[in-house]
Parts: structure tokens; sequence; C-alpha cells
């Protein structure tokens, strides 16, 4: 227990010492300390240097008992002190072998500065390694001198050195708390702005000259396409864009080498510096003195630099600065990608404007064609196309536009808000014009559905008898025109498997294809003179599109298998006629029949129906088995076994769906049966389709021979 002995304190003065430290501010109990220790040595200074090991960097916050200014931080590597360090024992260091601006700082107490100064390392008890230096300057010209002052010190901080070194640990999480904070608000700041490159790259250095306190900044972002470096910023004003570009080359200057190397620059003195280039200071008459260049990074590659010069109020830049100028480079690398990334994603939306401007041009419906439609000589009362079996496929093509419009007079609905012909007409041909040549969902399919509508509403009577409103009305038949547009053909579950743009657009929601026709009926309902719904209230207007919305994204089957129970439990319980839920779920339910109403018709038409379809299906499934993927086997022309499809389809959806409609509208019934006369013609059919399947016939080549059309029919004669 001799080591617990004092060798050379007094131990009344040492207790005293110990009985003040209870402050929690490191720079008074250092002030304490060194005085303590200039007493006990006869010193004419003594400062401490605490270590922070995991930075390897050293701090000065007092000498003798002044607090500086401005807390000194710098490497321990590169330094007179680090010889104690590595050695662990005191030594006497010549004072020329500190930091410049560790000398300069200590002029500014002791002048001149003397010769030699005492360095004595402070081991931590427990983790063995040095805690911090202690300097002493001018001590007591004695026997032994350099021992005793050791002694002293060792054996005050066997007793002081907690109290140290927690007092240190404490601001310094403090400081790093702070630092923290600041460069998180400093982040909010600069992530606010990505907006705008120009007003974010003026920030970015507003704020590095704010949190390294420098006098200028300039800003060069690299152009790696010619090796240069381009001047954004200089000295916080933006380059004019007026006035010619600054650019550097890559290799030129210290920016230049920060470029090329990634690595920070804290040069203290500027002039003697061989990299610094003096002919802008000897220009604008600016006297450089020190610099703090940092490399800003996406990833690892660099992407630009800033430079900021001269450190107010005469130091240098520290590590201190370094340290906030890295965390700081990582946000500027941040917020200028992203800043560029959605500069070009703005772009890539307004050319994606401008070209469909110009192709809405181009698909423009020339005024003639509108007046050929709004002049049409047909004579309209010639055929009736109000009841369930009239076969709307059977009007030619060119009289489709002809016939919206006389369903929609016929239903009111024109009078009823005062709609203008003229962009009716107008809309009608766009939306005719953005139907594909597919061989099911094209025009045809279209104008088909929205003829099943009309004679929906009108033979059940749905507006007269408070089933649904004329805007509902209204709704409801813009919808079945529009709900495939731009159909390609193609299922949604094709769309995701291969990836399509539609898909990255709209697969997170669901219904893929259905948001695509929604968002092309709307990119026609805003095209120019299109918007025939301006006579519309905001109200209905809105109202309106919200329906329009509904009701094409539940064209989507499996939406309706997703609603069709609550559809069901609605006519259960009894049909609201002024509960909205009810009204929506009825809607859907009316889409749905529309969308399926070519199999309520004849067998000729069912037939003719599926083969379009299959002919679709298999196309898709030829695309797939290209891709290597495998088809569904209602895809595969070679797999699919039609008549038991069709079965399936009509069976459990079709016919269902019609059994809900004739639930709530007995005048239905006739759809249910005349389905029901299909189904039974696909049964017969089972039977001629698998008799000629084995004999080398493909699928689509049974179904288009007349004679099984013949076949069919005969057998259902015989009933
Ligand atoms: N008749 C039809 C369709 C066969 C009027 C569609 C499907 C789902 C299950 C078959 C099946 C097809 C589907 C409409 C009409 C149109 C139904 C969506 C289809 N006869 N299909 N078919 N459909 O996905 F067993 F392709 F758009
Ligand atoms: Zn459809």
């Amino acid at each position: 227990m001799s080591t617990m002995k004092l060798h050379v304190s007094d131990p009344a003065s040492l207790l005293k010492l110990c009985s003040t430290l209870h402050d929690k501010n490191s720079v008074e109990i250092q002030i304490k300390v060194n005085k303590y220790l200039q007493e006990q040595t006869e010193a004419s200074l003594v400062f401490l240097v605490p270590l922070f090991l995991e930075s390897e960097e050293a701090v000065i916050q007092v000498l003798g008992t002044k607090q500086l200014e401005r807390e000194m931080r710098f490497p321990v590597t590169n330094n007179a002190l680090n010889v104690a360090v590595k050695r662990r024992c005191s030594i006497a260091s010549p004072s020329r072998d500190l930091n410049r601006d560790l000398q300069d700082m200590i002029r500014t107490v002791i002048s001149p500065v003397p010769d030699t100064f005492l360095n004595v390392p402070v081991p931590h008890p427990k983790q063995g390694t040095i805690a911090l230096l202690v300097c002493i300057v001018n001590y007591a010209d004695r026997e032994n001198a350099e021992f005793i002052c050791s002694e002293l010190v060792l054996e005050c901080f066997r007793f002081c050195l907690g109290t140290v070194l927690n007092t240190v640990a404490y601001e310094e999480e403090k400081r790093l708390k702070k630092q923290c904070q600041s460069l998180l608000s400093v982040a909010r700041n600069l992530f606010s702005r990505l907006g705008n490159m120009s007003d974010l790259l003026r920030e970015i250095m507003t704020e590095a000259r704010k949190l390294t306190n420098a006098e200028r900044c300039s800003l060069f972002l690299v152009d790696h396409d010619h090796n240069e470096l381009v001047a954004k910023v200089f000295d916080g004003e933006l380059s004019n864009q007026a006035v010619k570009e600054v650019r550097l080359s890559i290799n030129q200057g210290i920016a230049g080498h920060v470029a090329a190397t990634g690595e920070l620059l804290n040069i203290r003195n500027a002039y003697s510096h061989p990299l610094f280039y003096r002919g802008i200071d000897e220009a604008t008459g600016f006297r450089t003195r020190n610099l703090l260049c940092f490399p800003i990074r996406k990833e690892d590659v660099v992407i630009g630099v800033a430079e900021l010069c001269n450190k107010n109020s005469g130091y240098c830049f520290d590590v201190f600065d370094e340290e906030v100028a890295m965390a700081f480079s990582i946000y500027c690398g941040i917020s200028i990608m992203h800043s560029i990334v959605y500069k070009n994603i703005q772009d890539a939306q307004l050319r994606s404007k401008v070209s469909n401007e110009l192709m809405m041009y181009h698909m423009k419906v020339s005024d003639d064609d509108v007046r050929r439609v709004s002049n049409c000589q047909l004579d309209h009362t010639k055929i009736q196309i109000d009841n369930f079996s009239f076969s709307p496929r059977m009007i030619l093509l060119t009289d489709t536009p002809c016939f919206v419009l006389r369903m929609l007079d016929d239903l009111g609905l024109i009078q009823h808000f005062r709609i203008k012909r003229e962009p009716l007409i107008r809309f009608i041909m766009f939306v005719k014009k953005g139907y594909r040549d597919t061989p099911y969902h094209n025009w045809m399919h279209a104008f088909s559905v929205t003829h099943f509508a009309y004679v929906l509403i009108k033979n059940l009577n749905l507006i007269d008898q408070g089933y649904i409103t004329q805007l509902d009305a209204l709704a409801l038949m813009i919808s079945c025109a529009c709900h495939d547009l731009d159909h390609r053909g193609t299922t949604n579950a094709f769309q995701m498997q291969s990836c399509t743009v539609l898909a990255s657009l709209y697969s997170s929601e669901g219904s893929v294809m259905e948001r695509h026709h929604l968002s092309q009926t709307l990119c026609i309902l805003n095209t120019e003179h299109c918007n025939f719904l301006d006579c519309l209230s905001p109200e209905q207007y809105s109202k309106c599109l919200d329906l329009i919305r509904d009701m094409i994204l539940a064209t989507d089957l499996a939406q309706h298998i997703r609603i069709f129970a609550e559809q069901q439990e609605m006519l259960n319980d009894g049909y609201d006629k002024n509960n909205e839920k009810h009204k929506r779920l009825l809607l859907s339910l009316l889409m749905t029949c529309s969308d399926l109403s070519d199999q309520t018709k004849d067998w000729k038409t069912s037939k003719k129906i599926a083969e379009m379809i299959y002919e679709e299906f298999f196309k898709q499934g030829d695309m797939e088995k290209s891709m290597g993927n495998n088809p569904l086997e209602m895809m595969d022309r070679d797999k699919a076994r039609i008549p038991e499809l069709q079965i399936q389809f009509l069976s459990d959806i079709v016919i269902p769906v019609f059994q809900l409609l004739a639930q709530l509208f007995p005048p239905a019934k006739c759809l249910v049966e005349a389905t029901e006369i299909n189904l039974q013609c696909w049964s017969r059919a089972t039977n001629i389709f698998l008799e000629r399947w084995p004999k080398g016939h493909s699928s689509m080549e049974i179904l288009t021979d007349p004679d099984f059309e013949k076949e069919v029919l005969e057998l259902l004669n015989f009933l």
C-alpha cells in the first residue's frame, strides 16, 4: 500500500482541491486543477489536454486560469504531444514541436513562449490508456524538478481524474448532441428546397458558412463528361446565368485536387500550399488565409466540391469543422441527388404532357367529322333499338357515334343537363378513336355495353322509379362507353407479369387496366372542346367524375367477385332507394351486367363473342409462351377446352349476375333465361368439340367451323 502514500503532495491542499471540484462544467474544474498544479509546481502555466481515444483528438479549453475564446481541437497523431502518449512517461519537449496554433495560443498567455515544456501523461487506472496530458511550462528550477512535477500531477489525478474525465465526457456528449441537432435542422432546411436546385445550392453554402463560421464559400459541381468543375455559387452569390459559367479543369487547384481524390483538405496557410492559386486573390484584392475544402459525394462518386474560405475571428478551421463538414457533405450529396431526380421527374412529366398534347392534336376529330354526326341523315325511327334482344353489334361501325347520341337523347339526358351537342359528339368520337383494333376489347364492345346500359335504364324505368338519378344515368352511359379505353388485349395479370409501364403505374392499387381506362377517360374529357360536362354545376361535375371512377373500376371482374356477396346481401335485405351504399352497389351491378351482356343474346352471338375472346386470350397465351411463361389453360390455344370454359364462365359468373338483377327487377328474368339457353348450347357443344379435338383440329378451328354452329343449333331444336 506504499503507493497510496503521497510522496510530494501536501495532503491538505490536495484535499482542499478535491472538496471544490463539484462544478458541472469542465472549464471551472480545469481552472481549479491548473491553479493547484501551478502553485504546487511553481510553474507559470499549467494546462490539461484531455484525449478522446476513439477520435484520436485532443481538446484544449483552458490555459492556466484562462478559458480560451474558442476551444482548440486537433489530432494527437501528428503532434509533439503524441510522443508522451506513445512513451507513456513524462517528457520535456521543445515548444517549437507544438502546433503553430497552440504556440500562438500560448503566446497570448506567456510571451515569449519558453523553449521547453514538460509533458506528463496521465494513464487511466482501469483502461491502461492515456486519459489526458498535463503540460507544465516554466516550472520551478529545483533538483529532480521533472520527477517532482510528474509525481505532483500523478498524485493529484489519483483523486481528481474521475471528476475531470466525467465532466469533459459530459460536455463532449452535449456538444455532439448540439451538433446532431444543428445538422438535423440543416437537413430539414435543405430537404425542403429540393424543388429548386439553385435555391438549394445557395442554401447549402449559407448553411456551410454558418456551421463552420467561414467568411466566404464557393461550390463547384463536377461535370464528369468534360472533366471540369463548374462554379455554381461564388462567395455566397449564385453565379448569374447571363455571366459566362466559370469552369475549371478537374486537375487544377485545391478544389480540383479534392474532386479528384475525394478527400477533405484543411489548409491552414493558403499561400504556403503548393496547390493554391493566387491569381484570384490578386484579381479581387481579397486575401485568402485558410481554406476548408470538402467533397460532396453520391455514393462513391464525387459530384461536387465545397470550398470554405477564411475562418472568422482569425483562427483556422479545426478538427471540429472538418467533422461537421464531412457530416454536412453527406446531406448535401443526398439533397443534390434528390433535387436532380426531382427535376428529371418533373421534366419527364412535362415532356409526356407535351407529347400527349401533340398526339391529341393529331388524333383531332375534325369539325367535318363532328358535323357529319350532327347532321346525320339516318332515319332513327326505322329500327327499334330499345329492347333487350336487340343486337347492337349489327349497327354499322360508322353509325355508332350517332346511336350513342340518340340513346342519350332518348333518355332525356341531353335535354335535362342542357348538354352541348358539339363537344359531346367530339368526345364520343375521341372515345371511339381511343379504342385499339383488338379482337374483343374494341370500340364495338364498348358500344354494345353502352347500348345495354341504355336498355336497362329505359326498360327497367330506373330513373322514373327513382332507382338512379339522371346524373347517375349520365355517368353510367359515359362509363360504359369509356370503360375499356386503350385496352391492349391483355389482362391485368399479364401487365403485372411482364412488368409493363401500366403495371408500374398502377399495380400497387390493383385493377391495373381499369385504372388506365379511367385515366384515358379523364384525359379525353380534359381535351380542348371535348368537355361536354362543363354544363354541370361544380358539385354535379365532381360527383359525376366520382361515379365514373367507381363504375369503371367496377368492370374489373375481380372487383365484381369481391362485392358480389354484398350485392346479394343488399337484395336479400331489400333494396333501399335512399341508401347511398345500395345505389353504388346497384350501379356496379348494372356495369357488370352491361359488360357481360353479349352472353344474353342469341347463340350465334354467344359463339361469335367466344371466338373473339379466345382469339384475344390465345394471342396473350402465345406471347406468354414466347416470354418463357406458362399461360393459363384458358389462354393456351393447345389446351383450352372452350365449351367447358364457357359453361363454367356462364354458370359461375354470368347467370348469377343476371339472377341478382332479376331478383330486383322481374322483367330482367328474360336475360337469365336467354343466358341459360346459351349454357345449354355450350353443353351440347362440349361433345361435338371433344369428338373433333383428338382428330388434330385446333380448338379455334372447331369453333369457327360453320358446321359446328349449325350442329349445336340442330341439337337444341330437337328439344
Ligand atoms: N363473354 C365471355 C368474357 C368468355 C361477355 C374479359 C374473364 C373470366 C373467367 C372466362 C372465365 C373469362 C374471364 C366476356 C363475355 C371478358 C370475361 C374478362 C370475358 N366468354 N369470356 N367472356 N373475362 O377474365 F372463365 F376477358 F374481359
Ligand atoms: Zn368490357
